[in-house]
């Protein structure tokens, strides 16, 4: 392919202007069109040009002479050619020793945008090219909803397209309540790129439209200020308790659509017996609902005459299900919607998981753009994705899963490439033991993360402005070139090459690379999106054409679209993908299952650390949302998310109040702790946080010290402290959101940042790797 003159670059995050001196990035600015570009930007040439980039593919000294911790020890840098052999040694190995449901290369994480040089996508094309893995399955997003809503309402991913759009909202509905609210920080993102952010152009819609917002959150921001939404922060964990006063008003005050209950939902009765306690001698009162939740009965009582007198959509956003228990909140959400009456009215009804990303009730694609397959997988085997810990502790072990008993593999041999588990998965801590088990781990990376630090053989990886591709988000309108800007610093390699040289030297080549250069794939791919697009009759320029141009933008399939609105209009010529048909308030699937954490119908229950006891202790509320600065861990030590840190540490929001009896001031580092874990953090104090909660970032590369109580974290990052629980044994989902600490001010001479930085590396000579290496592989 030409060169090209194109400055563009997709991101996540949006798409990007790139500005390169002496062959180095030195900017990316956000696309003039956008109408409110991410600064997220801002940390990728600090990031990529950064101390902690991977420069060579290195090993783990420890794994070569079979000593060591993975998490805290040295590296020797060595050669292509040695990480090839060591690896293609390795995989020899395991497959024959133990089969390739030994291998686990779930390798969940959000990686980069662009169609083939998707990190997951390489990696499971090549492993299926050589006999398979054991995946994973879900996201960390939503995966209660993914398990949940089939057996209630239909499946989840068909939501998320079929959310009612902004401007129906806008132009219908009176009122709004928002669990968990709409944090507009997190709509700068969306899931393979978004090329326009328009949430803030519709919330502006809706306020001048006189839309009213009501917002339950710990955290006052999670509604845009735009909104001028009425702030009630409930307890965490407690919004199925204030829905359940809500709906528990509505049966009482007979508010209730009993007509379209009987019409489009099954096991109202059931429902109602629980909430008016007929079944557990407690009536979920609106004053019930008070005490558990702080938030007042008068309001609760009150804000269920409106919502009954009014167009009203409920919400509930991911991050509310991301709890103890989190199936409930999503179930009562649902429940709420239906007693209503509204569902399949434009601006009515419920819809969960607004806010979780740029596009939805935004714009939606037009077709699925050409993508690389990634073959058939020999191995059937899968884990929910948030039960790695487990698997790896656990390996023969029975669990339950949507009501299957399950049993877990024995993974002598982990990949990961594209994801970042020391920053995503929860009671980090357990989840380090847990990396000690497997013979093998693998990780492919730009920096180096505590999760590179925990391999025992590195590969250092491009970026995606170092590689030619094209992107399209997986619920955008817009196609965007990806030109490559700048060469793979040091030894940094494009993932396909690596795979490619891989698979030449297991003697499969052509099973991976199907005998085509990353051009010809490239070509390929696009050719597929012309295709695509030809049948909606939009003609797309050829390759070379596009690649050196500005992005294309298509049309949304569906800008009228208001959820669930075939159905209501004719149930019966489009019932629900349900059991019944219809939307089920009672699952008697699920009550057969028989769950004692997820009945048949949505239940009450408290978090757990209040059900053990632990706030005796720990009195105050974790909340570890998404960064504002940042997506999830990527480019952490990247200028924009450094920029915000407190004294290099992740900010923790603290109560006034909460500071003021602890001996915190603003700007303080201070140090977080409960039986889990502890960490420490910058004091930043607000009023935004509810009083008895603290709001800690995620993301924060974990940076432990291994001297200290707890290996305590230099940084920052909140899974030191978070449980590793999950929701319930019937989604088995991530339930970050649930943990009570306390904090305290750090009075001991703080530690220094380690992680933005390189490891050890020890200086052996070469003929000492040389020979280190040639023993592992003659011994493998
Ligand atoms: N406490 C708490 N924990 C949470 C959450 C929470 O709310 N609270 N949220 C959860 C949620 S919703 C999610 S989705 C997860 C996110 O968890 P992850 O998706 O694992 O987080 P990322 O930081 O996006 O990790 C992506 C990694 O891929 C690397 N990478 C980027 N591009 C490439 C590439 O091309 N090739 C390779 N090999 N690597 C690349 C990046 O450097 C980064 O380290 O976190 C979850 N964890
Ligand atoms: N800038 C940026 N944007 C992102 C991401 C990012 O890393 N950075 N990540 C993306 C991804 S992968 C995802 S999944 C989405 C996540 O989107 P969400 O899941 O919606 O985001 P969170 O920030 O985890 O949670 C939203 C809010 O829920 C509130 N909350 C937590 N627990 C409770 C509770 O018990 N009750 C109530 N009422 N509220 C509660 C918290 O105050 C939190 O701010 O964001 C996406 N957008
Ligand atoms: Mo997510």
């Amino acid at each position: 392919m030409q060169q090209n003159n194109s400055k563009l670059t997709s991101n996540h995050w949006g798409i990007g202007l790139v500005e390169v001196a002496d062959g180095k990035i030195v900017s990316v600015k956000g696309h003039p069109s956008d109408p409110n570009p991410s600064e997220i930007n801002k940390n990728i040439a600090s990031s990529l040009n950064g101390n902690a980039r991977i420069s060579n593919p290195a090993v783990r000294v420890g794994w070569l002479n079979g000593t060591g911790t993975r998490g805290h020890d040295d590296y020797v840098e060595i050669s292509w050619d040695q990480a090839y052999d060591l690896i293609a040694a390795e995989l020899t190995r395991v497959r024959t020793n133990y089969g390739n449901d030994s291998i686990f290369a779930g390798s969940y994480g959000w990686s980069s945008a662009g169609r083939f040089h998707h990190a997951q996508s390489q990696l499971k094309r090549f492993l299926n090219a050589h006999g398979g893995f054991v995946r994973s399955e879900g996201n960390y997003s939503y995966n209660a909803a993914l398990v949940l809503m089939p057996h209630i309402v239909g499946s989840f991913r068909d939501h998320v397209m079929q959310a009612t759009r902004w401007p129906v909202i806008a132009q219908h509905s009176d009122l709004v309540v928002m669990f968990g609210g709409m944090a507009t920080r997190n709509t700068q993102v969306s899931d393979g790129g978004v090329v326009k952010h328009r949430m803030m152009d519709n919330m502006k819609a809706c306020r001048a439209a006189g839309v009213k917002f009501v917002n339950f959150s710990p955290l006052q921001r999670d509604a845009d200020d735009t909104l001028d939404a009425e702030w009630l922060p409930p307890k965490p964990g407690t919004d199925v308790a204030i829905m359940m006063g809500l709906a528990h008003t509505l049966l009482v005050e007979g508010l209730h659509d009993q007509a379209f209950l009987d019409k489009y939902t099954v096991g109202f009765e059931k429902v109602a017996t629980y909430l008016l306690g007929k079944s557990d001698g407690i009536a979920k009162s609106a004053k019930w609902a008070a005490e558990i939740s702080g938030v007042s009965a008068d309001r609760i009582r009150s804000l269920a005459i409106d919502m009954a007198s009014s167009r009203t959509i409920v919400t509930c956003a991911a991050g509310v299900q991301r709890t103890d228990y989190g199936e409930q909140p999503l179930w009562m959400t649902v429940t709420l919607g239906a007693m209503l009456g509204q569902i399949g009215l434009p601006g009515g009804g419920f819809m969960c998981c607004y806010g979780v990303n740029a596009n939805i009730g935004n714009i939606e694609r037009l077709f699925r753009p050409g993508a690389l397959s990634q073959g058939r997988n020999p191995v059937k085997n899968t884990i929910p994705v948030a039960m790695i810990a487990e698997m790896l502790l656990n390996p023969g072990r029975d669990y339950s899963y949507n009501g299957q008993t399950r049993t877990f593999p024995d993974a002598k041999m982990v990949w990961w490439a594209g994801g970042n588990p020391f920053h995503h998965h929860q009671d980090l801590l357990r989840l380090h033991k847990a990396f000690q088990s497997p013979q093998t781990i693998i990780v492919n990376e730009l920096n180096w993360t505590s999760t590179a630090r925990h391999a025992d053989i590195v590969l250092p990886v491009a970026a995606p402005q170092e590689r030619t591709d094209f992107g399209v988000g997986k619920s955008d309108n817009g196609l965007v070139p990806m030109p490559a800007h700048t060469a793979p610093p040091a030894a940094a390699k494009i993932e396909y090459n690596i795979y490619a040289e891989l698979s030449r030297r297991l003697g499969n080549e052509n099973a991976f690379t199907e005998g085509r250069s990353e051009t010809d794939w490239l070509e390929k791919l696009w050719q597929e999106t012309q295709r695509a697009a030809n049948a909606h009759n939009i003609h797309l320029p050829d390759l070379e054409e596009f690649m050196s141009g500005d992005f294309i933008s298509l049309p949304d399939p569906s800008p009228q679209q208001v959820f669930l609105s075939d159905f209501r209009a004719d149930p019966n010529a489009n019932p629900l993908p349900t059991p019944s048909g219809k939307i089920e308030l009672f699952s008697q699937r699920i009550s057969d299952f028989d769950l004692p954490d997820c009945p048949g119908h949505p239940t009450w229950f408290p978090m757990r650390d209040l059900a053990t006891g632990q706030d005796k202790q720990h009195p105050l509320y974790l909340l570890s949302g998404q960064p504002e600065t940042r997506l999830h861990s990527q480019l952490d030590n990247g200028d924009f998310s450094t920029s915000r840190k407190v004294k290099g540490r992740e900010p923790v929001l603290i109560h006034p109040q909460d500071a003021r009896v602890r001996g915190i001031a603003d700007g303080d580092i201070v140090e977080l702790f409960n039986d889990r874990g502890r960490c420490l953090a910058g004091a930043v104090l607000t009023e935004e946080i509810a009083q008895g909660c603290l709001f800690l970032w995620t993301g924060a590369w974990w940076d432990p010290d291994f001297d200290a109580e707890h290996m305590r974290d230099r940084h920052g990052n909140p899974n030191v402290l978070t449980h590793d629980l999950r929701t319930s044994s019937l989604t088995q989902s991530s339930a970050a959101h649930s943990a009570l600490v306390d904090v305290a001010p750090f009075t001991q001479q703080p530690p220094e940042i380690q992680i933005h930085k390189k490891p050890c590396f020890k200086s052996l000579s070469r003929s000492d790797i040389q020979n280190k290496i040639q023993k592992k592989v003659e011994h493998d």
